[in-house]
């Protein structure tokens, strides 16, 4: 077995934090970026171990951990989460799995980090908070990854809500665009299958916007009114051999079970209105996400495609001299900057996963419940839950559950 690459943490005479993988993907590329980098660049109490990567296919997932630089692969998670050399089991596999591989993780006296959004139903994520809420007595942690939280601009302007410069908040919009299915012939992949992701934006992107929402805002959604659709209804099957599809025509296509886009607006606990728009169909939008929070005294303004900035507006200024204007998120006195580079050397999306990797690794050292928590995913997981049961009554308005 080749040995564990750190982050360069390793040699600061650190203890490790040696984290397992589930998954190698998208996801797992970039978590296990985020894994090797945190420790060379943020001054950690523990440094991150890439110890061992699961797959099902056991040259791909060989060949995944020499690319990303795990020291071992495995194909059981079973066997991964029971592993004396693993304290930290990071789940980056499609939403069916997260729940049992979560639960055995905690059982086993892991700490999780679990891919958003945190599970396919409520039903599943509560017990997931409920294995957390167990763990923590054993000094045990786990945390969701919603990553956008991460960017120092979305974290700069949590800040600024907190410090109250927008003061009683109005209005929350925030749109989530891409466009990989505009095209009927992209194959019916587990994206696009209720059973493996649990539903379609809305669980995809619609979970980062309604957590990144109540994030800034600072509070939660009390109801919402919802419409989703689904464009496409038929797709050509894979050509993977591990498809596993139940219903499949003599075509060679499947049923699209999961929605293509959803529409929503919502009511904030305070009063504050909020309209989201979650779709894999704006053509042209590759990963356009765009927040914009509006207060009595100012407002907020970030896009995805231009993650170094911030958009201000101080409604306290005097009305010759007001307007939107442009921080650069890049000084040293901003969320995470201090560890990268020279004010107006920008990041990345990649740097998210640097981030929350500092920050789990922070709240592992500390003993403390890191954010998002599980149960802030439950949380979004219950208003994605409204937005269907809206979407089913014609967009009758539904509470979110306590
Ligand atoms: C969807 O394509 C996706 O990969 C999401 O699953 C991720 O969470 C998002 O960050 C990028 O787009």
């Amino acid at each position: 077995m080749a040995q564990p690459q750190a982050s360069e943490g390793a040699g600061t005479g650190k203890p490790p934090l040696r984290v397992g993988m589930v998954g190698y993907a998208f996801m797992g590329a970039a978590h296990s970026q985020g894994w090797r980098t945190a420790g060379r660049v943020f001054d950690l109490p523990l440094s991150p171990e890439l110890t061992v990567v699961c797959g099902r296919d056991a040259d791909a997932v060989r060949a995944a951990a020499d690319r990303h630089g795990w020291a071992d692969a495995e194909t059981d998670w079973r066997a991964l989460v029971e592993r004396e050399d693993v304290d930290l089991v990071d789940i980056c596999t499609p939403g069916d799995s997260h729940a049992e591989i979560a639960l055995a993780a905690l059982a086993a006296g892991k700490h999780v980090l679990c891919e958003k959004p945190l599970a396919n139903t409520v039903a599943e994520a509560e017990a997931m908070v409920r294995a957390a809420d167990e763990a923590r007595e054993r000094g045990k942690v786990a945390m969701v990854g919603f990553n956008y939280r991460r960017v120092p601009a979305t974290a700069l302007a949590r800040r600024m809500v907190a410090e109250g410069r927008l003061g009683a908040l109005r209005h929350v919009r925030v749109t989530y665009l891409q466009d990989w299915l505009v095209d009927p012939a992209f194959p019916l992949t587990w994206r696009l299958r209720r059973e493996q992701a649990g539903s379609g934006s809305l669980g995809d992107l619609g979970a980062h916007i309604v957590d990144l929402a109540q994030y800034l805002a600072g509070e939660r959604l009390a109801g919402v009114s919802a419409l989703t659709e689904t464009f496409v209804r038929e797709r050509p099957l894979p050509t993977a051999p591990s498809s596993g599809l139940a219903a499949v025509s003599a075509a060679g296509t499947g049923q699209v079970t999961v929605d293509d886009a959803a529409l929503f607006t919502g009511r904030f606990a305070s009063g504050a209105l909020a309209s989201f728009e979650a779709t894999r169909y704006a053509t042209g939008r590759k990963n356009a996400l765009r927040i914009e929070l509006n207060g009595e005294r100012g407002s907020l303004a970030f896009d995805l495609e231009r993650l170094n900035e911030l958009s201000y507006h101080d409604g306290t200024e005097p009305g010759a001299h007001a307007g939107f204007r442009r921080i650069l998120v890049t000084e040293p006195e901003h969320p995470y900057l201090d560890a990268w580079w020279p004010p107006g050397h920008g990041l990345g999306y990649e740097h998210t996963f640097v981030h929350q990797a500092r920050d789990l690794v922070h709240a592992v050292a500390e003993g403390r419940t890191p954010e998002p928590s599980f149960a802030d995913g439950l949380q979004v997981q219950r208003v994605l839950a409204a937005v269907e049961e809206s979407a089913e009554k014609n967009s009758v308005y539904t509470p979110i559950a306590a």
